[in-house]
């Protein structure tokens, strides 16, 4: 991994502005959304972090669209984002995994889009391991039509003006780009600010990590199954065998992925024959920040990122992480899909 650090202690806001003032026509809104979600992010760490304390963990009830039930700091943290989003008038609308259609803000002029996985990995909450937040932003079309429409959030990867997350691990961190390369910022508790931790970050060609649930191999193409054999056989040349490491938080093994190298997948199977992740608020942001970073993600045919979304809460299977370690499975599955056939 490749960065650059400088001496001086930068906060998330001075560099948002520093970043948007070598834009002379921006108009700041962006910047503002960036903010808005910087400081929704304070309130759910500080939430995360005494959670064990609060009367907050645990399941609320209710189930949410997926008919997964839905703990109680998923729900804070979709407010947390929501109201955030909503407080400054620039998002129209708001797609959120704890949200089964759009969610319509105050802003009906607004014009931003903005998918959120409110707390990914909630299913590790109760055990104290890491879980996230991811973001993606999208431009209105058309950008002047009063009317806010769900077909207008179905828009492909690559058209998204920014994308992050937020990683509540053993500090917290928020990853962001919106396309001019990936910078982190680490969240001092002591000041309660985002201080600039990594930027123009570079992950390597080739990682020795590979990442998935291996519980479900009995139900992986053949392809898949002999590309997880490749990475455990001995081969000194290539750094093998792997190490194996699935942490069940997407942002946490993509963000693992990011800085050490490596790759993470997640494939269709019988159980789950569209893949389990969600195109919209997990495979693109992270994808988004993973090829800003020099690393790929596909679906095993198509760039993540170039997906026609048909449906907001859409699933897609996903490889992901660097060049060489997709380039090889992806070598892996076409030669075993040409032997299936
Ligand atoms: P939860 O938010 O329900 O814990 O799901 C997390 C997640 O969407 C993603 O963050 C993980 O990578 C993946 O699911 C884990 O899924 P498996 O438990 O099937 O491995």
């Amino acid at each position: 991994m490749v960065s650059t650090k400088d001496s001086r202690l930068v906060t998330l806001e001075e560099y948002i502005i520093q970043s948007q003032n070598r834009f002379p026509g921006a108009t700041g809104e962006l910047s503002q959304l960036l903010r808005d979600i910087g400081l929704a992010a304070k309130i759910i760490s500080r939430e995360v972090n005494k959670a064990g304390i609060t009367n907050i963990l645990g399941y609320d009830g209710s189930t949410n669209v997926h008919g997964e039930s839905v703990k109680k700091l998923d729900l804070f943290a979709d407010q947390q984002l929501i109201s955030a989003l909503d407080r400054s008038l620039i998002t129209c609308m708001v797609i959120s995994e704890e949200n089964d259609g759009v969610v319509k803000l105050g802003s009906k002029g607004g014009k931003y889009i903005v998918y959120l996985d409110p707390l990914d990995g909630s299913s590790n909450i109760d055990v104290n391991v890491s879980i996230g937040s991811i973001f993606s932003v999208y431009m209105r079309e058309p950008r002047f039509d009063p009317t806010v429409r769900e077909e207008d959030a179905l828009q492909p990867g690559v058209r998204q003006v920014a994308a992050g997350y937020v990683l509540y691990g053993s500090s917290t961190i928020l990853a962001y780009t919106t396309g001019l390369g990936v910078s982190i910022f680490t969240l001092d508790p002591s000041i309660g600010e985002f201080i600039l931790s990594d930027r123009g970050i570079k992950m390597p060609e080739h990682g020795a990590i590979y990442s998935i649930n291996e519980g479900s191999y009995n139900s992986w193409d053949e392809g898949l199954k002999k590309y997880i054999k490749y990475c455990q056989e001995e081969d000194p040349d290539t750094n093998r065998p792997y190490s194996a490491r699935y942490i069940g938080s997407m942002v946490a093994d993509i963000h693992r992925t990011l800085m050490k190298g490596g790759i993470f997948i997640y494939p269709h199977s019988k159980k789950y024959p569209n893949g389990k992740l969600r195109l919209m608020y997990e495979c693109n942001p992270l994808s988004f920040i993973i090829e800003q970073a020099g690393g790929v993600a596909t679906d095993g045919q198509t760039r993540i990122m170039e997906l026609q979304p048909k449906s907001i809460h859409e699933q897609t299977p996903i490889y992901i992480g660097s060049k060489k370690n997709v380039q090889t499975v992806m070598e892996f599955l076409e030669e075993h899909a040409t032997v299936e056939q």
